[in-house]
């Protein structure tokens, strides 16, 4: 607490006037030119329609650039500049602000490399906030392989490389796609830039890396039974706003002295990087693979259809299908879902974003509209007509024994203030860590909610098992080890538990790497903390709140595998 961090050193000095610098503060806010958009007036973009599936530049090796584009995301709308991941065909066959794709195989590694061919500084339409970023306002990336078992100078680690990459620079990595830790399943990479990752991802740095193996194959027939080719779709969900220009609107805070806002949420919606498109399907079986890729906004997808069978999420398939309604998926978190067309041939169907319920807790404006699914009347191909009975995935079910159990708080201090930010723990992101699990052992981490809202905590290396949430009394939990930078961690709060641990939902049933901590719980994961192999102690890599705007400020802890 007395450690002076970047964040404050940056506000007691040259930082200070930063918001006054920008332009925004002559600009007068600009209404979103979201509401005028009619929806549903072009296709969504599939892969290799719209969605570039990225060509290697070499065995097993794939060379991009990070690029700005011109991409017209609404026929009412002018061209928005768009960061993008270049593959080196020049994006000709991008639609949207979202259009690339790996296709890994699991077992087989991968070398990357990602060059910043972007401007050196923010332009005025990413209102960056200097006290938060290393480097003011210079443009700095690192990619990050959501989900990849990776060494930790392979993770686009701000916690190793606190500075990023700049103009002319290539960050080269390793993704090992090693088995059994990073099997069939769809990843995302995207940027992690330190105090700006959620300015660099609404820019358009995401992208998909869809791992295959010989079961989930991506053809039909395949040997899981499940629909492939031109029946498995990708839906990546993302909420945004628009200026009257075409560019995405991200707005400043209105609290004077500060640029960083709380959580970023659009007006319209965007899927796979077209605002409010529509899918044309058979009357048959698909698989949809949704990812939210929002900022802050957690969806409760109704997924239109007769019926729909969850069957895996982001750790990969199930060992069976789970029957599910809705989609209740914080950012970052990943549905595999098998959706029934046939008996309702000609039909056409909204899909919905509707209010997430309680204990989910969201400040987010309601966003109703998601796309349109078409249904037509022939079918081309029949495809599998039934679900499978089993799937050749895992549920999660780690063996003991627990070597250590973690006590980590996730708290929020000086709300609606200019000196508004979260913690975890009360520690700033740059204190050394302390979480510092021995290679090889199971922990249980244990995430002690002392906010009104829920954070959808994601940690790098591993996949966990959801393990329960547990209702619990925060007011006599904080009054007793809050301080000014919230409360510590280290301390079981066992003793306030209301009522006794609630087990996980039936959507939880496979390995995460995102879960929902919800107000009003403490939520406990439980992981095994291998390296990858040839790896060795130690490693250090970060886990954080996927809320983009709060993992920029300062939700966010380095932790380190040891020996
Ligand atoms: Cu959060």
């Amino acid at each position: 607490m007395t450690t002076i961090t970047r964040r404050r050193f940056v506000q007691y000095g040259i930082g200070a006037g930063a918001a006054l610098a920008l332009p925004w503060s002559v600009r007068p806010a600009l209404a979103s030119a979201g509401h005028k958009l009619m929806p549903y007036l072009e296709p969504l973009p599939l892969p290799g329609a719209g969605i570039v599936v990225a060509t290697p530049t070499g065995p097993n090796q794939y060379s991009f650039s990070e690029t700005q584009i011109e991409r017209q995301l609404h026929p009412q709308l002018p061209s928005t500049p768009v960061w993008a991941y270049d593959d080196g065909s020049g994006l000709t066959g991008q639609a949207g602000s979202f259009g690339m794709a790996v296709v890994a195989q699991s077992g087989t590694p991968l070398t990357v490399s990602f060059t910043h061919n972007l401007p050196s500084t923010y332009p005025d339409w990413l209102p960056v906030d200097t006290r938060e970023t290393p480097l003011g306002n210079q443009v700095r990336l690192m990619t990050h392989l959501h989900g990849g078992f990776v060494a930790g100078d392979s993770d686009g680690n701000p916690a190793l490389t606190p500075n990023g990459f700049g103009p002319g620079e290539t960050q080269t990595v390793y993704y090992t796609n090693q088995q059994p830790q990073m099997p069939a399943s769809l990843l995302w990479f995207h940027d992690h830039g330190l105090g700006a990752t959620r300015l660099n991802v609404v820019a358009g740095l995401a992208a998909a890396y869809i791992v295959r193996d010989e079961f989930d194959t991506g053809a039909e027939p395949n040997p899981t039974g499940i629909p492939g080719g031109p029946y498995e779709i990708p839906l990546v969900i993302q909420d945004r706003q628009f200026h009257r220009d075409g560019t995405f609107l991200y707005p400043v805070s209105d609290i004077p002295g500060a640029v960083w806002i709380g959580e970023y949420f659009g007006d319209v919606m965007l899927v796979n990087g077209k605002v409010w498109p529509f899918l044309e399907v058979e009357p048959r079986m698909y698989r949809l693979r949704v990812l939210n890729g929002c900022n802050a906004r957690i969806l409760n997808l109704d997924i239109p259809g007769t019926r729909t069978w969850q069957i895996g999420a982001e750790g990969g398939m199930w060992d069976k299908p789970v029957p599910v309604t809705r989609l209740v998926l914080a950012p970052a978190e990943r549905a595999d879902v098998l959706v029934d067309f046939s008996r309702v041939s000609g039909a056409i169907l909204p899909m919905k974003n509707l209010k997430p319920l309680k204990p989910v807790s969201s400040p987010a404006p309601s966003l109703t509209q998601v796309m349109e699914i078409r249904v037509g009347t022939r079918i081309t191909q029949p495809g599998p007509s039934t679900i499978p009975t089993s799937l050749p995935g895992r549920a999660a079910n780690i063996a003991g024994p627990v070597a250590t159990t973690r006590y980590i708080t996730l708290n929020e201090i000086g709300a609606e203030t200019v000196d508004w930010f979260l913690n975890l723990n009360g520690m700033d992101f740059e204190r050394a860590p302390t979480e510092t699990p021995s290679v090889g052992t199971v922990e249980d981490w244990v995430y002690i909610n002392l906010t009104g809202d829920t954070h959808p905590m994601h940690t790098h290396l591993v996949t966990f098992q959801v393990v329960g949430r547990t209702p619990f009394d925060v007011d006599a939990y904080q009054s007793t080890y809050g301080g000014p930078n919230g409360a510590p961690g280290g301390i079981d709060p066992t003793p306030f538990a209301t009522g006794p641990m609630l087990p996980p939902e039936p959507t939880e049933r496979g390995f995460k790497d995102t879960v929902k901590a919800n107000p009003g719980y403490f939520t406990t994961v439980r992981a095994k903390y291998e390296l990858p192999k040839g790896v060795t102690t130690p490693q250090t890599y970060v886990y954080h709140c996927h809320i983009l705007e709060h993992e920029d400020n300062d939700m966010m802890r380095p932790f380190m595998v040891t020996a």
